[in-house]
């Protein structure tokens, strides 16, 4: 095995479970749509691995037969009222004289999502027999952001090329369009923005609409609509006009235009998701417009059309550079209640940039008049890529279940994007991708669980990592209880263990600068403060960490008073949040008993040894998982292992240089000096922006 397959691989089930399914499997009855036909067809594929015979497509309804069922052809089944258009039921029941599995869809696309749910329970070893579910999706946009470039290169992307061959589209459709949207209809992804925030304004012109709509054409049977990055200044572009200014009725005409053109070639467009005078982009600040009037005048032109604007709050600007985790908050927040409403406002779960531990972003809860979506970044940025193994769910759950407390206890970050908390119609949640042209898809076979979470959180965001981890590990790896049970910790810990040996206790952005692979904190040099490491962690001889109460920057400020509470003192902050909160002395006593600064050299020291501890307990896998994917994973956490020593050595070496102080008793360092960590350089990481 290859990982191709992904989640959907379809091996044969334990023989003694397969007649049992059997009698619940036999034939499908499907009525014509291109989305029906996709889920009978995946029933056909999945049933037909997995049961060894693959069960006839037809028009009767016969005895254990599957049947597919939509309001528009509900076959004598009674639809609950209150089913949403993507949600779906599942239930063992009678029709006609016969003993049948329905599966009832809201719309055609509800049908597929239950096709999937029903083979999931096959992959995952549980009963078809009595079943009576019903499940829907909680947001409405579950979308996939490609920073994919339209030369193939793909921004952070650490699998390989783009997907997309831009170059000979429209008229070579790669087959492989049809797997990448079955493995987002099975997770329930409904949408991918194509191409990178960081814009060209050649997406919006007509030879690459036409490519971009032979895409949406393949999605479109999967539920699956596509959007455009859109570069703010393509009037000036591509339209030959003096300015972008929002407020300049030329250019409002321009957009209007644009989009009219977009939706006659593709008619269910979704919208345009915008990065904003962010790291160079242009947007309507540079007319002294706000956020909201941008965003307005593009949403006006897709409105008559049932487009939307996802506006992304990742902001900072080389003017105010005091502490960067402030700004979005500053930039945005005053327009509270400005947003049209087909506009949401993009948001990051941190205020800083996908660090492997950051407090939720306080725009959260923030702008209660505002829809306000998640973004997540998917691809390993700042975890060590594809090479080293972190499953991110974890940390995607601490964001959604962190309380902003901005309408009293429980007032959670995933009530807040799920539309609850304020009332809001319109919801989402963006993945920045981490899918490439890698014959796994995602450049390692344990990042393809990332994708999958995703797609699981997005579509519930009170989701639970450790319940994805062990559905996922199951159809990935393997059903078989010690191997399900093996895995699944190990993938909880995971992220933990990167937090521990990069950037523990609440450091933040020590990785060397550019790629963001491997660590730099003695990076200073970079003509922006904020580019430096060292801006992060502010060592000094006094101690460390960056102080956000009200001696320092007061970023503490921008949360709700209560959510603030718990970290306004060091003495009571979660430690986990310590330095990011803090600048706290060497000898600041930690709730262990130890000084920060033994702290500090205890926790890199237990990172590493967690990865230790993950490729000894992979390696006794071994026999159990197919060759060459327990290979791939076994070089991945042997370079890990390595790395993860040389991410503890580089950074205690170069601490220890400030604080001055001995290690504690039993542990050492290489006795490399900071200069020759210094001189390790990766010209040719991959992913560069
Ligand atoms: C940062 C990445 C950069 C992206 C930027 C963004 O380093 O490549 O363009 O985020 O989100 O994490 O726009």
């Amino acid at each position: 095995e290859d990982g191709y397959d992904l989640w959907l691989r379809y091996r044969p089930v334990e023989a003694a479970k397969i007649s049992d399914y059997k009698t619940r499997s036999s034939v499908i009855v499907t009525a014509k749509s291109p989305t029906l036909d996709a889920a009978a067809s995946e029933l056909q594929r999945g049933l037909g691995g997995m049961l060894g015979a693959t069960p006839p497509n037809s028009s009767t309804i016969a005895d254990g037969a599957i049947v597919l069922v939509t309001p528009a052809d509900n076959r004598g089944f009674a639809i609950p009222a209150d089913l949403d258009r993507e949600g779906f039921v599942i239930k063992s029941t009678t029709l006609d004289g016969h003993p049948v599995t329905v599966i009832a869809g809201g719309s055609d696309v509800g049908v597929l999502y239950g096709a999937f749910r029903y083979l999931k329970l096959i992959q995952t070893g549980q009963t078809t027999a009595g079943l009576d579910i019903q499940d829907a999706p909680k947001l409405d946009l579950r979308v996939l952001d490609h920073w994919d470039n339209l030369d193939g290169h793909v921004e952070r992307g650490y699998a390989g090329t783009s997907l997309w061959d831009w170059w000979r589209l429209p008229d070579l459709v790669d087959t492989r369009y049809t797997d990448y949207a079955r493995a987002n209809a099975s997770i329930g992804i409904n949408g991918a923005v194509l191409n990178n925030v960081n814009a060209k304004a050649d997406s919006l012109t007509e030879p690459y609409l036409k490519k971009a709509a032979a895409i949406a054409e393949t999605l479109r049977p999967y539920g699956m609509k596509i959007y455009l990055s859109a570069r703010f200044s393509a009037p000036m572009e591509l339209g030959g006009l003096k300015t972008a200014d929002p407020e300049d009725p030329a250019v409002a005409a321009w957009w209007q235009m644009k989009a009219n053109e977009i939706y006659s070639i593709i008619p269910d467009f979704g919208g345009f998701l915008v990065k904003a005078n962010s790291e160079g982009q242009p947007g309507p600040g540079d007319y002294k417009r706000t956020h909201a009037q941008g965003a307005n005048m593009l949403a006006k032109a897709l409105k008559p059309h049932g487009g939307i604007v996802m506006w992304r709050a990742f902001v900072y600007s080389e003017h105010d550079a005091t502490d960067r985790a402030k700004q979005a908050y500053l930039e945005f927040q005053p327009s509270d209640g400005q947003f049209a409403d087909n506009v949401l406002v993009q948001i990051k779960n941190g205020a800083i940039d996908f660090q492997p531990r950051e407090p939720f972003h306080p725009l959260f809860g923030a702008m209660p008049k505002t829809q306000q979506m998640m973004e997540f970044q998917i691809t390993k940025e700042y975890l060590g890529f594809a090479t080293h193994l972190a499953y991110l769910a974890p940390m995607w759950e601490e964001a959604l279940q962190a309380d902003t407390f901005a309408k009293g206890k429980g007032s959670t970050v995933a009530n807040v994007i799920d539309g609850t908390l304020d009332g809001h119609k319109l919801t989402g949640m963006a993945g920045v991708a981490n899918i490439g042209d890698d014959r796994n898809w995602t450049g390692s076979d344990f990042d393809q669980a990332n994708w999958y979470a995703f797609g699981r959180f997005a579509w519930n965001p009170e989701s639970k990592s450790a319940d994805i981890a062990t559905d996922w590990a199951r159809m990935t790896w393997s059903n078989d209880p010690k191997v399900v049970a093996t895995i699944v910790p190990m993938m909880m810990g995971s992220r933990e263990a990167v937090v521990h040996y990069m950037t523990p206790l609440g450091l933040a952005h020590l990785m060397d600068t550019g790629h963001h692979y491997g660590p730099g904190p003695w990076v200073s040099e970079l003509g922006r403060p904020e580019w430096n490491p060292a801006y992060y962690h502010k060592a000094d001889a006094n101690g460390i960490g960056f102080d956000r109460t009200k001696t320092g920057s007061n970023a503490l400020a921008q949360y709700h008073p209560a959510a603030a509470k718990p970290w306004l003192d060091p003495k009571k902050t979660d430690e986990r949040f310590l330095l990011w909160f803090h600048h706290v002395p060497w000898d600041f006593k930690m709730k262990s008993g130890r000084p920060l600064w033994d702290e500090l050299v205890v926790t890199y020291s237990q990172g590493v040894d967690e990865v230790s501890a993950m490729r000894k307990t992979w390696a006794g896998l071994e026999g159990q998982i197919d060759a060459a994917r327990f290979d791939a994973v076994t070089a991945n956490l042997t370079i890990q292992e390595r790395e993860a020593q040389w991410w503890r050595d580089a950074c205690l070496t170069y601490f220890q240089s400030i604080s001055k102080r001995p290690l504690p008793a039993g542990l050492t360092l290489p006795g490399t000096t900071v200069e020759d960590y210094r001189k390790r350089v990766f010209p040719y990481a991959p992913g560069r922006g």
